[in-house]
């Protein structure tokens, strides 16, 4: 899964040794931080990484997460409050394992939490919770989303006020199970020659909590226009979507997971086609990497993980770091360590 790799096989070359940011917290672990900026202040969706004691297996297996803490604090680096469990597995009435990178939203005086867990059939599924507070706790819906699959949902509301939902991930993330439109358990990735499986997105219904369309697949397409291909591992999307527009533009980010990349290509639209653009986050210190961008008091930052504090690619800390762009919107290469 993230997986493909053995935990603990230290496969990608990671350049540099001083990390340039802290953990944001330590006395738990976190990974995957969907940043948004509610009501003056960060708030921080990540996943709670726990030792659930299961063994690590292709499918990420290891990663059996079971609840969510959110996070928020007034300033970067400034003192950071955990608010307790916001939603518990125990509580969710159809969910069956693992509890991965979640998101939030809010309109009209409530706040979403969007979270990608198996079903009871071992099928992953996106659910949604709602709160009348950014730290929740968050009440989920009896049933997951319809026609949701796959994992980690980035919500994206437009300056127009629509709001959009990117999912997907490879491998453990389920995304070649659904290639034919149908689930398939046995559903492989593409050829090497093929366009790379691409993420889904659709917009939201007014009230949040449905697809308002069917999902459309996004196309990630190279400068002259092509498709990215399958085996083009260093720039092919992997999972960890993220939206973000600026200046006009509609900047989607991801992972390419086995190479270990945070990669970002631009388009036009929400709904793309995108073009590929370049690298925003060099390997960090795990086999997985996960982000989200945010702009907070006239700057912007990446919101990334690392296992820093545990040295252990399931059990990964959140960090922050400022994001900077060239004149023509182009984002700068971090290298999350120095020498
Ligand atoms: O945290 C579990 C999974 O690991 C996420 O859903 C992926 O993006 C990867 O970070």
């Amino acid at each position: 899964a993230l997986l493909g790799i053995a935990a603990g096989s230290e496969a990608q070359t990671v350049k540099g040794t001083k990390p340039i940011s802290k953990p944001l917290v330590s006395h738990i672990y976190t990974a995957d931080p969907s940043a948004h900026v509610f009501n003056g202040k960060i708030y921080i969706y990540p996943s709670h990484d726990y030792e659930a004691g299961v063994k690590e297996d292709d499918l990420g297996s290891h990663f059996a997460m079971k609840d969510y803490h959110i996070l928020s604090m007034d300033a970067i680096n400034g003192k950071v409050t955990d608010h307790g469990v916001a939603l518990d597995l125990k509580d969710i009435p159809w969910a069956g394992r693992q509890l991965w990178a979640p998101d939030a939203a809010y309109k009209n005086g409530t706040y979403y939490l969007y979270f990608p867990v198996k079903d009871k059939q071992d099928v992953f599924r996106i659910g949604v919770a709602t709160s009348k507070s950014p730290a929740g706790p968050f009440k989920p819906q009896g049933q997951p989303m319809k026609n949701s699959l796959s994992i980690d949902p980035a919500v994206f509301t437009d300056t127009d006020g629509k709001t959009y939902m990117y999912i997907g991930g490879i491998w453990g993330g389920q995304l070649q199970r659904w290639k034919t439109g149908k689930y398939d358990p046995n559903g492989k990735e593409v050829a090497p020659d093929q366009p790379a499986l691409a993420p889904k997105m659709a917009r939201l219904t007014d009230n949040m909590l449905e697809f308002a369309e069917p999902l459309k697949e996004i196309k990630i397409l190279d400068k002259a226009g092509k498709p990215l291909l399958a085996k083009d591992n260093n720039r092919r999307f992997f999972e960890g979507g993220w939206m973000h527009k600026y200046k006009g533009k509609y900047y989607f980010s991801y992972s390419t997971g086995d190479t270990h990349y945070l990669a970002y290509a631009t388009g036009d639209s929400p709904y793309g086609p995108f073009t590929y653009q370049g690298v925003i986050m060099n390997p960090v210190k795990g086999w997985t990497t996960h982000h989200s961008i945010v702009e907070f008091k006239g700057k912007w930052y990446i919101f990334y993980h690392d296992v820093e504090l545990s040295g252990k690619t399931h059990l990964r800390n959140v960090k922050v770091a400022e994001l900077k762009r060239n004149a023509d919107g182009s984002i700068q290469t971090i290298d999350p360590y120095v020498n």
